[in-house]
């Protein structure tokens, strides 16, 4: 800003208007009475605006015949008059020179701006939601705008892009923050959900982008309004579709929808355990994510990876879908996933592993939602719903092996009791205390039989019930341990009993050669991630040993692998192309091992059929 050296004296450094008159200096010489110089009076009507707004100048000059403008205006004047500034912005400094016979005058006035007091700048930020139509699909006639609730707020200053005031929406959507007065903004709401310290727990950070793109996280800029004296401003996040059923514009609401599915799988967790750290979290969503590519993946950055692709699958607006994904990050980071995924389907013959991790997906989602009917839409114009209840299943071929008898059970054991086999209700407390502790350190793999067997033991009085729902299932519940011992059943199209049963084969250091049998007769879509893929040993370390392990399948081109766990973690492996032949240092515990036939189509051998496989655990 620029004052002159006499207003800075005067004023020491604050802002103000002041009247100046300067006297001239024309005339001097003739012997005759020279003409008097021009004087000059220029005053403004305040000494400091708020930015953006203005102030009147008035002038007035004696002994003048003209007068011109510099400084902050320009152009010449009459001899007195007033105006307007025009809005200001930063401080001006007016001058006005005028001219007579006797020479000239000039005079100069400041006007200072100020920024005001803070003023509160409040609004609610929504998002566009494309809900279900209740046949099939999604219905675009009805879009509507919903809270977009946690979500990180950026006021923005429109002239300089500089961020004023950072916030976070509340439950409602809401969002209160201090700016300066009269100063041109806009909102930006970011596609990411904070709570860290110093607030005090629980702490979460879930960010929906697009990690293909330079673009790392979406954000929505709102329209540039002034904050005044203080404002209300709602945001409105468009969907960027219509009714033609085809994206017509930026489909900003999207990122906005999947932070909000994930709001809602945080609460039942919230409710139970208050004080939860979630772990970072990102989202994956982009308009190029294929359709029907869908998962989580964990590690030290889990990610969720969402469809976007327009008339294949979108997935922003599939609430069941997203928090399924997300059921499996809670099983990852606070519990214990021993599932090695894979593509898997309502009615499949699964890995109990698989089983029991996607049914947990699903059951997690309907908690969350409160609603067991999972949808989700795909499709040309997203014209279809893939639809089913994880309280009333259909899936004809229920068992151990079945993700809808996890999920059917589980959801079951959370909702009110009043179904036939159904006397249970138990709310999601017992359900999250075994998934976090028994379920996180148990020695056996991630199965339902892990799962139940602990739940019975802290829920004793509802052991007769819980046997009663669970033996509904085709599952055997008396007696059930976390191995699944006393298991009898197996599929209706089952070769032989050996085939699948038992669940896990005791084996002994130094007791001799097992066989165990591995079979793709479940595994019609080649995923090896269905019943009898792998099988599972178990045994015990009494103390640190080291041992050598073998194992080999009796039909040739077969390749069987070994991974030898304890409490989840592969602590040894064989996955040679070939037979397996190694030692391994174990310390004293309790073991199982995945036993896996390679040679099935799933690792690119086409070896298909059924295979006697001999394990061996010898002292080394
Ligand atoms: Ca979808
Ligand atoms: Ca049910
Ligand atoms: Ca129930
Ligand atoms: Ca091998
Ligand atoms: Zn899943």
């Amino acid at each position: 800003m620029r004052r002159n050296a006499t207003l800075r004296n005067a004023t020491d450094g604050v802002l103000a208007a002041f009247a100046l008159t300067l006297v001239g200096c024309g005339g001097g010489g003739g012997g005759d009475t020279p003409a008097p110089a021009p004087s000059v009076t220029l005053t403004a009507a305040v000494s400091s605006v708020t930015s953006g707004t203005a102030t009147t100048l008035t002038w007035s000059s004696s002994n003048a015949t003209s007068c011109t403008a510099s400084g902050a205006w320009s152009g010449t004047r009459a001899t007195a008059g007033s105006e307007s500034t025009g809005a200001l912005t930063s401080a001006a400094t007016f001058t006005l020179t005028c001219n007579g016979s006797g020479g000239s005058g000039a005079a100069s006035v400041t006007v200072g701006v100020t920024t005001g007091g803070p003023v509160a700048v409040r609004g609610v930020i929504t998002y566009a939601r494309v809900p279900y139509l209740s046949g099939n699909g999604l219905d675009y006639a009805n879009i509507r705008q919903e809270p977009a609730r946690g979500i990180t707020v950026e006021i923005v200053s429109a002239a300089t892009q500089a961020v004023l005031a950072t916030t976070t929406t509340d439950a409602t959507g809401a969002y209160s923050a201090s700016v300066a007065a009269s100063t041109n903004i806009f909102v930006r709401s970011k596609a990411e959900m904070v709570r860290a310290a110093p607030t005090p727990l629980p702490h979460w950070r879930v960010r929906v982008g697009d990690p293909d793109a330079a673009l790392l996280m979406y954000a929505w800029d709102g329209p540039v309004f002034g904050s005044g004296t203080g404002t209300v401003h709602d945001v409105a996040i468009p969907s960027g579709w219509d009714l033609s059923r085809v994206p017509t514009g930026t489909r900003a609401s999207a990122p906005f929808a999947i932070l909000d599915s994930i709001w809602r799988a945080m609460q039942p967790v919230l409710g139970v355990a208050p004080d939860t750290d979630f772990p970072a979290l990102d989202v994956d969503w982009s308009t190029a994510n294929p359709g029907g590519d869908t998962f989580y993946s964990g590690g030290s950055q889990p990610k969720i990876v969402l469809c976007g692709e327009a008339n294949v699958d979108t997935d922003e607006f599939d609430p069941s879908t997203i928090i399924h994904e997300f059921g499996h990050y809670i099983e990852d980071k606070f519990s214990r996933s021993d599932s090695i995924g894979g593509a898997h389907g309502f009615d499949d013959l699964l890995d109990p592993r698989v089983a029991f991790g996607e049914g947990f997906g699903y059951a997690f989602a309907a908690v969350a939602l409160d609603d067991p009917v999972m949808r989700d839409a795909f499709g040309n114009q997203q014209g279809q719903t893939a639809r089913f209840s994880v309280d009333t299943s259909t899936a004809q071929r229920r068992g151990w092996f079945n993700e809808s008898s996890a999920q059917e059970l589980l959801w079951d054991f959370f909702d009110p009791a009043g179904e036939t086999n159904d006397n249970i209700a138990l709310g999601f407390g017992p359900l999250w205390a075994v998934l976090t502790a028994e379920q996180r350190t148990t020695a056996a793999f991630t199965t339902l039989f892990s799962f139940v067997t602990k739940l019975k033991e802290r829920t004793p009085g509802m052991e007769p019930a819980i046997d009663a729902r669970v033996a509904a299932e085709q599952i055997t519940a008396a007696g059930m341990d976390i191995y699944g011992t006393n298991e009898t059943h197996v599929p209706p199209s089952t070769a032989q009993v050996s085939d699948v049963l038992p669940v896990y084969t005791p084996i002994a250091i130094g007791g001799g050669p097992v066989t165990l049998r591995t079979t793709d007769a479940f595994d019609p879509g080649a995923n090896g991630n269905a019943l009898s893929v792998s099988r599972f040993l178990r045994f015990a370390v009494p103390a640190t040993q080291s041992v050598r392990i073998t194992a080999a399948a009796t039909l040739p081109g077969r390749d069987v692998d070994i991974y030898v766990v304890r409490n989840g973690v592969i602590v040894a492996q064989g996955t040679t192309p070939a037979d397996e032949d190694f030692t391994a240092t174990l310390p004293a515990g309790d073991y199982v091992i995945d036993v896996h036939d390679c040679g099935l189509a799933d690792c690119g051998n086409a070896v298909t059929g059924t295979s006697d496989i001999t394990v061996t655990i010898a002292p080394n």
